[in-house]
Parts: structure tokens; C-alpha cells; sequence
């Protein structure tokens, strides 16, 4: 763990100090983050009043993931859109909640739009209502050619990302390619403050963090890892499941494991979102010195076809990931993803 500064260094000034480092830096990307920031404070202010604010329960919605919609789930996306509206570098926001990219500042009406803006508003919807901790993932892509063009590539070409976490206290996490950073909102002066500068997963741990309850609908490749573990290995694995992949992650990017959402018989593609979730996600792990598979490939070198698209996902410490792989690898013959 980092020694705590004897001053606060918040959000604002870590991201100008680092500015600094790298004089190329048009300060652009800067701004982004900052309204992420924004965006965090906003949504956890909604997730402490939901049950006052009549913010609890369904909107009625379907989304265009066939799931029910959720109040906050509808209040992330807007606060999402709203932070970056008035940003003109940002032209366009790819959400879990929209069938097709918000755009924000088309170029053609003289907007800048430098970059897309990528989101999971709320991760871990089945959390909402009962108080349990949820989050949110974003990530951050150069717009080049059309919104389409520019997120349909490998996770490699992400420039940033990172997620926020509603929990006990509200978190912010982020790389843009040097290292996790992580911040904690101090809500007695309303701003994110540096509470780790470089985050390290350690190299293997023991939390293993999976929904069990699946168990009977996995694929064999996935079972036979779960077989593996199951019978007592000499990892000494203790599960944790939160039903938040962010919390889930949050806690394994700390303290060293395994997360893992396989391919079922039913469902070969998996649950996982692969641009908006497992992406930004794998890019935090890989700064942190883990990684992030479908239990044959690496997640970061994938290329989505579709926007919406999922991916079998495991997601961890490095020789824990390097362990899945090889159980994975030897349950059955590799299929495409
Ligand atoms: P949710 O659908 O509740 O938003 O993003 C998908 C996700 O949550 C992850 O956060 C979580 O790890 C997983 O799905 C939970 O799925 P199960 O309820 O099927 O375990």
C-alpha cells in the first residue's frame, strides 16, 4: 500500500500534475476524466437518497439487453449523458442502456469530438434496491472515422479506463496507461482524493469470486476449472460473489484471485459485455500486472463485431488467469471465442 500524502492530493490535481509529465498533453483527455469524476459524485448522491427520492424499483423498460430497467439504471445513463453534452471533445457515448451511440458533438456541426465515451452506467443491477454495492465501467477511445468504426477494435486501443464503485465509500479507479490510480470521495469537501497512486495486484490469490449457482449450465471447458477447484487444490480458495462485477473485481485487483463469468450450453457467448465491460476492465488488470482471458484468448487483442456484444470472461491475478486458461484449454476442444 502507498503511504498516505501528509496533504490530500485530489482527483483535479493528480490529473494536472500528470498532465505535466507528458508535455505532448493537450490537457483533452484530462477533462474527460474529470467529468467522470463528476459523474461518480452525482450517481452516489442518487444511490445514498434512492429509497427519499422514489428511486427504488422498475421503470417498466426493457432494454437492449432484454432486462428489466431499473430507475437508477435509467438515472446513470442520463447523468452520463448530461456530464458529457457540453463537453465538445467527447462526440459520442456507447452505453449498456442504448441500443445505438448517443451522439454528442458531431464534428460535421462543428463539435471536436476527440474521443467516445464508453459505459456501463450501472453494473450489478440485481444489487439496486437492496443496498448492496454496485458500480460503473467506462472506457475511453479515440474517435477516428465513424463512432462504429472507432469502437469496434481491440481493447489495445483504448486510451483510458476504469470503473467507480458505490460502496461503504465511493470509489474511483482509473489508467491511462500507466498504472491504476485509485481515489475515495471525501464528502466533507465534496472531491475524489488519491488514495492508492499505482495499484498492484499481487501475482496469485486466493479469492475466487463465480456464480456457482451456474454450475450445471457451464460448458465443460469452465467445469473443468470448477472441478479442479472444488476438490481442494492447494490454493486454498475462498469464495466471494457480490453479483457486482465491479465489487467482485475491486476486491481481486486488491487482494490477488480469480473472477470468472464462463460460456454456458445455453449461452456460448457468455453474459459479459466485451467494449464496456470486460475491456476497460481487462486494461485496469493488465496495468496492475493481471489479466484478463476468455479462457483461450486474451481479452485486450479481441476485436467486438457488434456493439452490444459478449464474451465468456475470467478476470484476475496473473498465474491464477494462467491456471484458468490451462484447466480451461483441456475441458474440450476450442471453439472461436
Ligand atoms: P447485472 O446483470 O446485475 O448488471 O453486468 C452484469 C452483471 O450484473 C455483473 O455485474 C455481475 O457480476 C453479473 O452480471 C451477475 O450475474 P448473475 O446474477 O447471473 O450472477
Amino acid at each position: 500500500m502507498d503511504a498516505k500524502p501528509s496533504k490530500p492530493v485530489t482527483l483535479d490535481r493528480f490529473l494536472v500534475e500528470r498532465q505535466r509529465l507528458f508535455p505532448a498533453a493537450t490537457g483533452e483527455l484530462t477533462r474527460v476524466i474529470t467529468q467522470v469524476g463528476l459523474v461518480a459524485k452525482i450517481i452516489s448522491n442518487h444511490m445514498r437518497r434512492a429509497a427519499l427520492e422514489g428511486l427504488r424499483g422498475l421503470t417498466g423498460a426493457v432494454n437492449v439487453q432484454n432486462e428489466q430497467v431499473k430507475k437508477l439504471d435509467e438515472v446513470g445513463n442520463s447523468v452520463f449523458i448530461e456530464a458529457f453534452e457540453y463537453v465538445d471533445i467527447v462526440g459520442a457515448l456507447v452505453s449498456e442502456e442504448m441500443e445505438e451511440p448517443c451522439i454528442l458533438s458531431p464534428r460535421e456541426s462543428g463539435g471536436r469530438g476527440k474521443y467516445v465515451v464508453l459505459v456501463d452506467p450501472i453494473d450489478g443491477s440485481s444489487n439496486l434496491d437492496v443496498d448492496c454495492v454496485v458500480g460503473s465501467i467506462f472506457s475511453i477511445r479515440e474517435l477516428e472515422g465513424t463512432v462504429e468504426e472507432s469502437i469496434l477494435l481491440e481493447g489495445t486501443r483504448q486510451v483510458a479506463a476504469g470503473y467507480l464503485m458505490y460502496g461503504p465509500s465511493t470509489i474511483l479507479v482509473y489508467t491511462a496507461g500507466d498504472g491504476p490510480h485509485s481515489f475515495v470521495l471525501d464528502d466533507e469537501i465534496g472531491e475524489f482524493v488519491l488514495d492508492h497512486e499505482t495499484i498492484r495486484m499481487p501475482d496469485n490469490g486466493t479469492i475466487l469470486s463465480a456464480n456457482f449457482g451456474n454450475y450445471g449450465k457451464w460448458t465443460k471447458p469452465a467445469r473443468a476449472f470448477a472441478d479442479r477447484v472444488m476438490s481442494g487444490g492447494p490454493e486454498g480458495y475462498s469464495l466471494r460473489y457480490s453479483g457486482a462485477l465491479v465489487a467482485d473485481f475491486h476486491q481481486i485487483l486488491h487482494r490477488g484471485g480469480l473472477y470468472f463469468y464462463p460460456d454456458e450450453r445455453e449461452r456460448p457467448e457468455g453474459k459479459l459485455r466485451l467494449i464496456y465491460e470486460c475491456a476497460p476492465l481487462a486494461m485496469v488488470a493488465e496495468q496492475a500486472g493481471g489479466s484478463a482471458t476468455t479462457g483461450l484468448r486474451r481479452v485486450m487483442e479481441i476485436r467486438p463485431e457488434r456493439v452490444h456484444q459478449r464474451i465468456p470472461f475470467a478476470i484476475g491475478s496473473r498465474r491464477e488467469i494462467e491456471s484458468y486458461g490451462a484447466h480451461y484449454a483441456s475441458g474440450e476442444p476450442p471453439r472461436p471465442n
